[in-house]
């Protein structure tokens, strides 16, 4: 990794004959340096928790930039190796993860960055304090925070649908602040039939009656699963006879290996030779009769594992910010010790006009993700009205959509910022850009994503809503919102699809704008 925590060297080239060393950009703890995070927390957050919460925020932007780094630098440079047997040829199936991984595992259990969601310390403000340790936690944590993301998930459909059994087991590990007890969870939905239609899912479900707790057998391939050494997953099967479609699914619990250590009924197929998130081990998996519990009763299983994947896309925006802050840093840092053309590139006009036009799309980008997790936090105490949780159900895609956007040209951007450098693998920069490059695609793609804000459109009722909102804004976007808003009042339903992308995107852009001007008034 050509970057640290205090400043070095790290490339070698001549200019005029004589030799000289670049400088390597540096990182310090972000808590401390980053004004726009803590302004916002001291405007969202009453004085109480503001000053609770500091120290910890404090101590987590420290390891960040420290222990973490460190270790995520391990994590990437040994990435997951799959052993399918063992020397005398039985099925092992072993997934051989990095020290440096496993570290930042339980430090993320120690940390809490699951736990304080479900603690519910702070009370609504609770999914706020997650939002900030996620942030400074996520571009240290070599995508950790993915499984953290399944996680956090499950422990919300488990609250949502599960019963005594699972509430008293599963999710206590789920949300354990000790790293001996912490489990991630998987979430198993994309199989070959596609990972957007989940409707076509295959993996069959049978009953398996003579097993109390374990009383149905799931069947199939699940082609990508993230993070598949965790202990559990939450999935969707179609029970034997069920009806096709996404009503027919079901969703369902599954614990993957047996006291010995020995997955139940399963074969890792592959793992993935992925963009990025290479440190993050991601199989390809057959169902042999794997051994499920039902969650929450048989049919609806999209809708029931909606509560999860709402989850998981918050989780997605506060990292796509998270990632898109640490490749302004590393930016600007660069354009603070860089000459060339006899000065810093800080001080050439058009180059600081640039990283600062890129940090007014990322602080629209970060008003929105901290707004709507405040939203989430605000649902989960049963603090929100009618209006917030319909305008969480809308803006929930529409922040994971747009923030993936700003992440990804963000991070392209910082990699012009350095030059050939930028385009050097261990310079750090490229990495950062592949691993932008998933924002958009887990959990939904852009396209699909803005249908699914049609959908809250459609079944919610959200416009009413979402109008009222932004019922102090004028000008293009606004008026552009209300043109295309007029298709769904006038039926014109494949017209609003056409369109349906353009108008997440200004509806993002509307709401960030709304945030900003309230926080300026
Ligand atoms: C660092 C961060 C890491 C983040 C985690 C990384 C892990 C990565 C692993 C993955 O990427 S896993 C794959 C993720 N896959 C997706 O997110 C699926 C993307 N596809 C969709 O979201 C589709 O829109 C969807 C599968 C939901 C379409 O399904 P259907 O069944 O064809 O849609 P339908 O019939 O409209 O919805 C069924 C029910 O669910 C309806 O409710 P009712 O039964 O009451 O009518 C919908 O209202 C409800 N529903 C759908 N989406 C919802 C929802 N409810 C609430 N919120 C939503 N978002």
């Amino acid at each position: 990794m050509g970057y640290q925590k205090v400043g070095g060297t790290f490339c070698t080239c001549y200019a005029g004959g004589m030799e000289f060393y670049q400088v390597a950009p540096s990182l310090s703890n972000r808590f401390e340096s980053d004004p726009l995070l803590r302004d916002s927390l001291q405007k969202l957050l009453p004085p109480e928790v503001w000053a609770k919460i500091q120290p910890h925020l404090r101590h987590v932007g420290e390891l960040a930039v420290t222990d973490w780094l460190e270790w995520s630098a391990d994590a990437e440079r040994n990435i997951p190796q799959h052993v399918p047997f063992d020397p005398w040829g039985r099925r092992l199936d072993e997934i051989r993860m990095a020290e440096g991984w496993k570290k930042l595992e339980a430090a993320a259990a120690t940390e809490g960055i699951v736990a304080s969601a479900y603690e519910r310390q702070h009370g609504e403000f609770s999914r706020v304090y997650q939002a900030a340790l996620l942030y400074l936690f996520h571009p240290s944590s070599a995508f950790v925070s993915c499984p953290l993301a399944m996680t956090d998930g499950a422990a919300r459909a488990i609250e949502l649908y599960g019963d005594e059994e699972l509430r008293q087991n599963a999710f206590r590990h789920l949300t354990s602040r000790d790293p001996k007890s912490f489990w991630t969870s998987g979430q198993w939905m994309t199989e070959r039939t596609g990972g957007s239609d989940v409707s076509e899912t295959s993996t069959i479900a049978k009953p398996a009656p003579q097993d109390k707790n374990w009383s149905w057998q799931l069947h199939g391939v699940k082609w990508f699963t993230s993070a598949t050494t965790s202990p559990m997953a939450m999935l969707l099967a179609r029970p034997e006879g069920a009806v096709g479609g996404s009503r027919g699914l079901s969703l369902y619990y599954t614990e993957l290996r047996d006291q010995e250590g020995r997955l139940k009924n399963i074969e890792i197929l592959r793992l993935k030779d992925k963009l990025g998130t290479k440190a993050l081990p991601t199989a390809e998996l057959q169902l042999t009769g794997t051994p499920a519990r039902l969650v929450g009763g048989e049919g609806n299983g999209v809708k029931k594992i909606s509560s999860l994947f709402n989850i998981t896309r918050v989780y997605n925006s506060i990292c796509a910010i998270g990632h898109a802050r640490r490749a302004l840093d590393l930016a600007w840092s660069y354009s603070w010790v860089r000459k060339a053309f006899g000065k810093k590139l800080v001080d050439h006009p058009l180059h600081r006009e640039t990283l600062e036009s890129l940090e007014k799309d990322f602080a629209k980008s970060f008003r929105l993700t901290f707004f709507v997790a405040h939203l989430l936090g605000r649902d989960e105490c049963g603090t929100a009205s009618d209006s917030e949780r319909t305008l969480l159900r809308a803006l929930t895609p529409i922040v994971k959509l747009s923030t993936a956007r700003t992440c990804m040209s963000i991070c392209s951007e910082a990699v012009e910022v350095f030059g050939g450098a930028g385009y050097i693998e261990d310079v750090g920069m490229a990495r950062l850009l592949r691993d932008a490059q998933v924002f958009s695609i887990w959990e939904g793609t852009t396209n699909v994503l803005a249908l699914d804000f049609l959908r809250a459109l459609s079944k919610e009722n959200a416009g009413p809503v979402l109008m009222e909102f932004l019922k102090d804004q004028s000008g293009a976007v606004i008026d552009e919102i209300r043109l295309i808003l007029a298709h769904a009042l006038r039926g014109e339903q494949d017209e609003l699809e056409r369109k349906a992308r353009r108008l997440a995107l200004l509806v993002a852009e509307a709401v960030a704008m709304q945030l900003e001007n309230q926080e300026g008034s």
